[in-house]
């Protein structure tokens, strides 16, 4: 059986659930992180030096950083695992791309609103933070925006792949009713693209769900 450790309201732990709703694979989740606690035992340390979630244990593999569990998953399942992780070689590398830019970019763009708005109590939110945030992540949302320009239902084309859920589970953040602040752009297509994540049974279950 799948053991994965994170909370239910984490975007980085929602990846991999999502992922295994779409694979159809039993799995158990495993509470930890922030109120949870768990992250800070000697057990988990072991698992994950981090103490961040989420972590997978599956069949003596060991694992941490939810993209590499994604991805790990498709592969465990083999061949192009339902289309969500292609095997032929170039357009494997162009879903991996948008993971990594999920980490390297996105993520540091957006933080702070998510954080300000989300996790931190109004009187101590830090607004400049947050406007700088829109700034930032907005350009990236652009990227997506014209990426979709040619009337593509998905980020790699016609179907849906891991690239949409990773960067789906961000655009929660962006298009969820929790984040509303002056000065975020519309992107009409990303807004279409964000409804079509919407009818997939494991966003409905994991991803959809209030933030707070
Ligand atoms: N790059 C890591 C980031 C992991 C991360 O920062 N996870 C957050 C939750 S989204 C965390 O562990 N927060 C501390 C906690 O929940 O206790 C990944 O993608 O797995």
């Amino acid at each position: 059986m799948i053991e994965l450790y994170g909370r239910a309201n984490s975007v980085n732990v929602w990846k991999p659930l999502w992922v295994l709703e779409e694979l159809g694979q039993p799995y158990e989740r495993l509470d930890a992180g922030m109120e949870h606690g768990v992250v800070d035992t000697p057990e988990y340390r072991a698992l994950n030096p981090n103490g961040r979630i989420p972590s997978l244990r599956h069949s003596g593999v060991e694992l941490w950083e939810s993209n590499s569990i994604c991805r790990y998953l498709c592969m465990m399942v083999g061949g192009d695992a339902r289309g969500l992780y292609p095997e032929e070689a170039g357009a494997r590398a162009s879903v991996d791309r948008w993971l990594d830019w999920q980490l390297s970019t996105l993520s540091p763009a957006e933080r702070d609103l998510f954080w300000n708005l989300v996790r931190t109590p109004a009187a101590k939110r830090d607004m400049k933070a947050v406007k700088t945030a829109v700034t930032n992540s907005a350009a990236c949302w652009a990227i997506l925006e014209a990426r979709l320009g040619d009337g593509r239902p998905f980020i790699e084309g016609a179907g849906f792949t891991l690239a949409d859920i990773v960067l789906g589970c961000f655009a929660r953040r962006w298009f969820g009713p929790e984040v509303r602040v002056p000065g975020m752009p519309d992107f009409p297509r990303l807004a279409a693209w964000y409804g079509r994540l919407g009818e997939r049974p494991g966003f409905q279950k994991w991803v959809a769900p209030p933030l707070f």
